[in-house]
């Protein structure tokens, strides 16, 4: 497997090939990608490393994030969305959640990928625009650089900031693949601004992520992303298939506590956003197998009875009451397949492990 590309752990590649002599040629290339600085004379003032382009499209609403938290607490059966798991806290818990040898989906999708890089950049065509929809640290698709040499690599967070960091660092291990950095909401509308290439799109989404959507807003999800795509392009998706329900289970309580931190962790992110006083200990992590909807669910139950006021409400929760905080469906990896197709995508292809605990969806525009 290709060393993950951190600012440590690999020498940064030098522009070798840029030298004074290519002063005259340098420019921005097509994709506004910077090559060299030149100075007046037309003489290199100095070998510039290239930089990502960042354009934030997404802008919070804070007042409609308010309302969509408290009418989530309002509702008979309360709920939180999971997008409010991470703040800066709950992103650091979900990556020590991937660490866990009950996790497995993370390590085995890796897998997947290290095994199947040739055969998914045979399939999908190298010199693609690589477009990263749930781009976190980027370590997934930076893995699959060298097998599908993508013209363009686009990662996509809600917000740049959380992507600056590392995208110009992924920028300097590979200079030769323009990046942008795209703050935008997967669950918005996909208008895709100008500086992604037009060509061959492979719209990338791993993780599993796609199972925190219910299958009627994932098919919903998969339409906007086919609705994007021209002739040519296709998606790339990691999916957690279904399997027993102890190993489901254990992925989603663990024995350290990491998914009950993570999961409590977010009363503390709905205080900071509508300024409730949740108590996390009077709180409780439980994830259960729901067999019928092929779903973990996670929820968070009252130790006793509690009260949360918030400014001009409140909420009483008798004891052993739930707030509903994330769903995580698991596939057949048929029933997957008719979902890419049902969104109108072709050829549906996957590849999985020796155990078929998860898969890596291929799918054509
Ligand atoms: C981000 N998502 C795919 C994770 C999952 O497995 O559903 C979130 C998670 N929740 C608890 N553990 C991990």
């Amino acid at each position: 497997m290709p060393a993950v590309p951190t600012p440590l752990n690999r020498s940064r590649s030098n522009n070798s090939h840029h030298n004074a002599n290519d002063a005259n040629d340098a420019h921005a290339d097509a994709g506004g990608h910077p090559s060299l600085v030149t100075v007046s004379n037309g003489h290199a003032a100095r070998d510039v490393p290239p930089q990502p382009e960042f354009i934030q499209q997404y802008h919070e609403d804070s007042s409609a994030l308010r309302e969509q938290v408290l009418a989530g607490l309002r509702q008979s059966e309360a709920s939180i969305s999971p997008k409010f798991f991470y703040d800066v806290l709950g992103s650091r818990l979900f990556e020590a959640i991937t660490d866990l040898a009950e996790y497995y989906p993370t390590r085995t999708e890796a897998s997947i990928f290290a095994s199947a890089a040739p055969a998914i950049a045979a399939r999908a065509g190298s010199g693609c625009v690589l477009i990263d929809l749930g781009a976190g640290n980027c370590e997934k698709a930076a893995r699959l650089f060298d097998s599908l040499r993508p013209a363009q690599y686009v990662a996509l967070d809600i917000s740049v900031e959380f992507l600056r960091g590392t995208l110009s660092c992924l920028q300097q291990q590979n200079p030769d693949i323009p990046m942008l950095g795209l703050g935008a909401d997967l669950c918005g509308s996909f208008d895709l601004p100008r500086s992604v290439r037009r060509s061959r799109r492979l719209f990338f989404y791993p993780g599993s992520s796609i199972g925190n959507f219910s299958p009627m807003d994932a098919l919903a999800l998969l339409q906007r992303l086919r609705g994007a795509a021209g002739r040519g392009d296709g998606v790339l998706i990691g999916v957690d298939l279904l399997k027993d329900e102890a190993t489901l289970v254990a992925a989603y309580d663990d024995p350290l506590g990491v998914t009950a931190a993570f999961n409590r962790n977010v009363l503390r992110n709905v205080n900071r956003i509508v300024a409730t006083d949740f108590d996390v200990d009077d709180w409780r992590h439980v994830a259960s197998f729901d067999r019928q909807a092929s779903r973990i669910q996670m929820h968070l139950q009252a130790r006793r009875m509690v009260r949360v006021r918030w400014d001009g409400g409140e909420r009483r929760f008798g004891e052993g009451e739930r707030i509903h905080t994330e769903d995580s469906y698991k596939y057949r990896p048929g029933d997957f397949a008719m979902l890419l197709e049902a969104a109108g995508f072709d050829d549906p292809v996957y590849w999985t492990d020796p155990l078929g605990w998860f898969a890596v969806f291929h799918a054509r525009a």
